[in-house]
């Protein structure tokens, strides 16, 4: 188990496309472990493989690990597919630990369904919805080589990559003096 850095907008890596895992066996589930204890340290309540510049469709997610009682319920997600979404959309503010401290209102279907392979390689399939079905539309995504800093108007996006390099190249400076 290790804790691996996350890379960050901008950088090409995170524009890849996640390719299929052919068999979950030790090694994959190495990966998974490393991305959850990166994901638990970021802090974050999901991860994609390509965010530690794994291009392989991976996904961990935790969405309930922060509240009161801190119980941890990681979910993992190898090959997801969306089989169903609903026409119906819901607002949540997402972020993105690819984009650090940039938070925005996304529209996205409000209820999904997904089959993907578990922990163990056994084919599973999940109803999602709140949440849980937003964060799993932006870890897709993430398999995509999408941010959901695309889903906004390129004046918004562009504003946000700007701050992004800006302090990126100010917290490089930081370190030399230090
Ligand atoms: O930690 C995260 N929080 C979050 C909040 C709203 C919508 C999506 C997310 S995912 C994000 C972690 C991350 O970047 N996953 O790719
Ligand atoms: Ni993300």
């Amino acid at each position: 188990m290790a804790i691996r850095k996350i890379i960050t907008e901008p950088n090409k890596l995170l524009r890849e496309i996640s390719l299929p895992v052919e068999n979950v066996g030790k090694k994959e589930q190495q990966l998974m472990d490393d991305m959850l204890d990166t994901m638990y340290d970021a802090p974050g309540i999901g991860l994609a493989a390509v965010q530690i510049g794994v291009p392989l469709r991976v996904i961990v997610m935790d969405i309930s690990w922060r509240n009161e009682e801190g119980i941890k319920e990681p979910l993992y997600f190898v090959n997801p597919e969306i089989t169903v979404k609903t026409k119906n959309l819901s607002t949540y503010e997402e972020g993105c630990l690819s984009v650090p401290d940039q938070y925005a209102e996304i529209d996205r279907p409000e209820e999904c369904e997904i089959n993907f392979l578990d922990y163990n390689g056994k084919k599973s399939t999940l109803n999602a919805k709140g949440l849980l079905a937003t964060c799993i539309q932006h870890e897709m995504d993430h398999l995509e080589g999408i941010l959901f800093i695309d889903h906004l108007s390129n004046m918004k996006r562009n504003m946000i990559v700007k701050k992004l390099i800006k302090t990126r190249k100010q917290s490089k400076k930081e370190r030399i003096v230090a």
